[in-house]
């Protein structure tokens, strides 16, 4: 008879490729020795490793979908996937990283950058020796990137860009710089600006309660000037920034439910190991219901994940699934942290325990690249063929 996995119940390990488990294992087994042991003093002092960017580098982890000739890894989205899900397992921060680097800094230059700007960036990014960083949101327009307030003047030469992008992940680190603003024709344009440029600066932001392993910042751009080359020539409109939250926006509903697994395999294996009552924690009803209720969002969550991975990889994938993944993953990976660190009674405040960190993360993952609510308006715009969100 078949034995119940309380790991993996449905056999989402067997559902994959020898590559994709090669690729799996390898990125597991860098999060445990080398992230994992260093999280903890990240976290309580708001400090991000230069280094993790090198690391992840050497081991084929940024830009894992770009192809072989620019430096990537050439592998497909469920690879990317995985990857996702084992360095949230240890922290969304770190996938943050991760994820700006090679979702929304790498794929547009591919998708929609010059040969020239291609080689130019692309392998530097793939190492780890330039970090990027992508500034869509503004103070005054989040949910809305459509009324940006960003310019792109024409000038000889090139374009004038003024204006300031606000809680940008890497910003206060980055090399590189996508950035997205008007021309004077009212259309949205991406353009590659370095660190240096005359006129462009990235305060960092301080104080995040969560997300504290990742530096976030401003970008504030005073007339600086980007030559023509720097610019992506052909996609205009809000098309080319989302088409890197399609891509973003898979890697976090893959690495929402990794941070899910620690935090049930957290909350079962202290439930067993503490006695109350005299008898384990986990003879409770309620306790088991908790548990039963984790791992049944978790094994469901990863099933979707993978369906629609294989769909981005057959080219069959509206883009409304990716809304209904990600905002799953992040809504129910929130529900189980905050479960779980319910189960650890006053041990699940301590930042030892790793819990209470995944918490105060997920409410940062469940609002960037389009909140929970915002994603449900996508979802029920497809359903009804009527935008709620605006005019
Ligand atoms: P809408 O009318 O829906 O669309 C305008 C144009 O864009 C096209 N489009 C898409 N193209 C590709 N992929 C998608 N998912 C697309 N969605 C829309 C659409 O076809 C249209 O093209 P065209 O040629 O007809 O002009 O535009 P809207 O202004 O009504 O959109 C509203 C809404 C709510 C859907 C959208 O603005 C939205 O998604 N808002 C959320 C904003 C967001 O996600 N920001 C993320 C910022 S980056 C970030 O958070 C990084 S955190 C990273 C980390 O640290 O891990
Ligand atoms: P708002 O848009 O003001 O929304 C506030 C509330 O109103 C939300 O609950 C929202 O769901 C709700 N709401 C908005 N519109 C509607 C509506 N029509 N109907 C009903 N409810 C609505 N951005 C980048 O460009 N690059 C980055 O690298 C990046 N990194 C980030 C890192 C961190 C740590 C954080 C916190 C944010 C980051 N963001 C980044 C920004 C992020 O994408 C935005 O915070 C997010 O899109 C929401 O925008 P907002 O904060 O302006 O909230």
């Amino acid at each position: 008879n078949p034995r119940f996995d309380w790991v993996d119940p449905l056999l989402l390990d067997a559902q994959l490729t020898e590559e994709e488990r090669m690729v799996r294992d390898a990125a597991r087994a860098y999060c445990q020795d080398k992230l994992m042991p260093r999280v903890q003093d990240a976290f309580r002092n708001e400090r991000t490793d230069r280094e993790i960017f090198n690391e992840m580098g050497a081991l084929g982890l940024l830009g894992p979908t770009i192809p072989e000739e620019y430096g990537g890894a050439g592998l497909n989205y469920v690879a990317y996937g995985l990857i996702a899900r084992e360095i949230e397992r240890v922290d969304s921060g770190y996938r943050s990283m991760m994820s700006v680097q090679s979702s929304l800094v790498m794929v547009p230059i591919n998708e929609f950058g010059t040969e020239a700007q291609k080689k130019k960036y692309l392998p530097k990014l793939a190492t780890g020796e330039w970090v990027g960083c992508f500034g869509l949101t503004e103070p005054n327009h989040g949910s809305d990137p459509g009324s940006m307030a960003t310019r792109a003047k024409k000038v000889e030469g090139g374009y004038s860009l003024s204006g300031s992008k606000m809680w940008i992940t890497n910003s206060p680190i980055a090399d590189v710089f996508v950035v997205w603003g008007k021309d004077d024709a009212g259309k949205i344009r991406g353009f590659i600006l370095e660190k240096g440029w005359k006129g462009l600066s990235a305060p960092a932001i301080h104080g995040k309660v969560g997300l504290r392993a990742s530096i976030t910042g401003e970008i504030v751009m005073d007339e600086v000037f980007v030559p023509e080359e720097n610019m992506f020539p052909e996609v205009t409109g809000l098309r080319g920034p989302f088409t890197c939250l399609n891509s973003a926006r898979f890697g976090i509903a893959w690495g929402a439910l990794g941070a899910a697994e620690f935090c049930y395999e957290t909350a079962r294996q202290y439930t067993l190991d503490r006695k109350q009552f005299g008898r384990p924690l986990a003879a409770n009803q309620l306790i088991q219901k908790k548990l039963a209720d984790m791992l049944t969002e978790i094994t469901l969550g990863l099933q979707g994940c993978l369906r629609l991975g294989r769909m981005k990889e057959d080219g069959s994938a509206a883009v409304e699934i990716t809304s209904i993944m990600k905002r799953n993953s992040c809504g129910k990976s929130l529900d189980i942290a905050r479960m779980a660190r319910d189960m650890l009674g006053g041990n699940g405040i301590s930042d030892e325990f790793g819990v209470i960190r995944h918490v105060v993360n997920l409410e940062v993952v469940n609002t960037y690249e389009g909140t929970h609510d915002v994603h449900a308006l996508i979802i029920g715009r497809a359903i009804t063929d009527i935008p709620a969100f605006a005019n």
